[in-house]
């Protein structure tokens, strides 16, 4: 009862002395995952990466490019004397940096786990590791990610997989003393692969029972890519695993399909994170693109959530990010970067929807002509001046090296901005201007490059075009 007494007063005092303002609590590990397929980076974005991260408080890089041979297809091969190199001048540059750089391997498309296979198999594990010890890393992660068939099955066997990353953390601890703990992705890696029905399906059940405590394991939310993680979320997975767990969270990478061609990294994921967890974990890492400057933007709210989550403000964190990152460009990013959050495909949703003021905007005045109430013009015609106003101030006056990654998207917007244009005329002029089609195809032939915009502005291209079909329909008299 004492201590009761004693916890709300101390409780009551924590809150008059510290306003609403409660003290920051950083997630311990938080930093980037380099963790998509396609073109992995180069020593210089890495090293810029790197130093990004000192800059904005986050402490961790992850090495995982999938399409790097010896990460993950050829993981038995040791690196080649050049490649070694270059990765020990970028361990130093993270040490220099203060970032820890965690160096990953994913084994699981052929790692054998039982017999003279399984004895060698795991020589090889220790082999590679202790080549990256010898040039200073001191952080190591295993992955077994992606190993699911077009049917989606896996022949991975949680007990298996347990006992050889305990094994690997057992040898490495018992050699080395200064060996972080080391960190795991599962094969089911996210909840709603890891449960059938209200059961933990059997590979994640032996998984989590044999898996040594003290290894830290990533997942990414309920799907792959999801729209957020709740705290509940979170501690069922808690539960689960019987660990804090940490997040590998996937965006703002944009390594899939965005197309109905298939079409990769043609969509810009420019918005702030969102939408996870204020509860206590053990890391967070954030998963970018292949553009390397255009990440920056979302990482660094990350960095902002993951040094303080209980008091995060999407909102806030972005304006912040956007003024520090683009100065006298800031107010135009904004518009370009708000007409480009939004990821989303048949099994993947995540971030802001796109240009929600232009969106809404172009709703209202539709639903004002289709009920033949008086339509304001204005509101939508200032959102496509600002768009198009932003998107050739960018193109004249960006930097080469952000223009590199986002011209094919910045003219994309331009083209559409220019289509809305016609088609608010054509609106004003209550009939359809026939260059609006021919704008339209344009505009789809550039979309296997650039996607942006789907349900804003592009939208509102071929609403327009409804529009005017519905009024020339000649109307059928419904009988009765
Ligand atoms: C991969 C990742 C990829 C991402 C988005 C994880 C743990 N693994 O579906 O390499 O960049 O999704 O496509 C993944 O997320 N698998």
């Amino acid at each position: 009862m004492k201590n009761f007494k004693r916890l709300i007063f101390l409780t009551l005092a924590a809150i008059l002395i510290g306003g609403s303002t409660a003290q920051a609590i950083p997630i311990p590990l938080r930093g980037v995952v380099e963790g998509f397929y396609g073109t992995p980076w180069t020593f210089e974005d890495r090293a810029d990466i790197i130093d990004f991260c000192r800059k904005n408080n986050l402490n961790a890089y992850v090495y995982a490019p999938k399409d790097d041979p010896y990460h993950r297809e050829k993981w038995r091969n040791p690196y080649p004397a050049d490649k070694l190199a270059e990765m020990e001048r970028l361990v130093a540059v993270a040490k220099k940096n203060n970032v820890r750089f965690i160096f990953a391997v994913s084994p699981g498309l052929d790692l054998n786990y039982k017999g003279n296979k399984g004895e060698e198999d795991f020589n090889f594990m220790i082999k590679k590791l202790d080549a990256m010890y010898r040039i200073g890393v001191r952080d190591f992660a295993i992955f077994f990610d992606d190993l699911k068939d077009e049917k989606g099955r896996h022949n991975e066997d949680g007990e298996l997989q347990a006992a050889f990353l305990n094994r690997v953390q057992k040898n490495l601890q018992e050699r080395y003393k200064d060996v972080a703990r080391l960190i795991m992705v599962p094969t089911e890696y996210f909840y709603e692969d890891m449960v059938k029905g209200n059961k933990l399906k059997t590979y994640t059940k032996n998984l989590a029972e044999n898996l040594d405590p003290r290894i830290v394991v990533l997942y990414t939310g309920r799907g792959v890519v999801c729209d957020g993680i709740t705290d509940k979320e979170l501690a069922e997975v808690n539960k689960i695993f019987g660990r804090e767990v940490g997040i590998w969270w996937n965006y703002p990478v944009n390594d899939y399909p965005l197309t109905p061609d298939g079409n990769r990294n043609v969509k810009l994921a420019l918005g702030a994170i969102e939408k996870l967890p204020t509860a206590k974990m053990t890391a967070i890492f954030f998963n970018p693109m292949e553009q390397v400057q255009m990440s920056k933007i979302s990482i660094a709210t990350g960095a902002i959530y993951a040094n303080n989550p209980a008091n995060y403000d999407a909102e806030q964190a972005w304006n912040k990010v956007l003024k520090e990152q683009f100065g006298s460009l800031a107010s135009s990013m904004k518009v370009f970067a708000d007409h480009s959050q939004h990821m989303e495909n048949s099994w993947a949703k995540v971030g802001f929807p796109d240009a929600i003021d232009f969106s809404t905007e172009a709703f209202i005045l539709l639903n004002d002509l289709r009920k033949k109430n008086s339509p304001y013009f204005e509101p939508l015609e200032r959102e496509i001046d600002a768009t198009e106003r932003a998107a050739n101030t960018l193109l004249k006056r960006l930097p080469k090296k952000y223009l590199a990654e986002c011209r094919p998207q910045l003219e994309q917007l331009k083209r559409i901005a220019n289509a809305d244009r016609v088609a608010l005329e054509s609106l004003k002029a209550g009939q359809l201007d026939p260059h609006l089609k021919t704008l339209r195809e344009e505009i789809a032939v550039n979309e296997k490059q650039a996607i942006i915009s789907e349900e804003a502005g592009r939208k509102f291209i071929d609403d327009v075009i409804k529009f005017f079909d519905e009024q020339n329909k000649p109307s059928k008299k419904k009988k009765k």
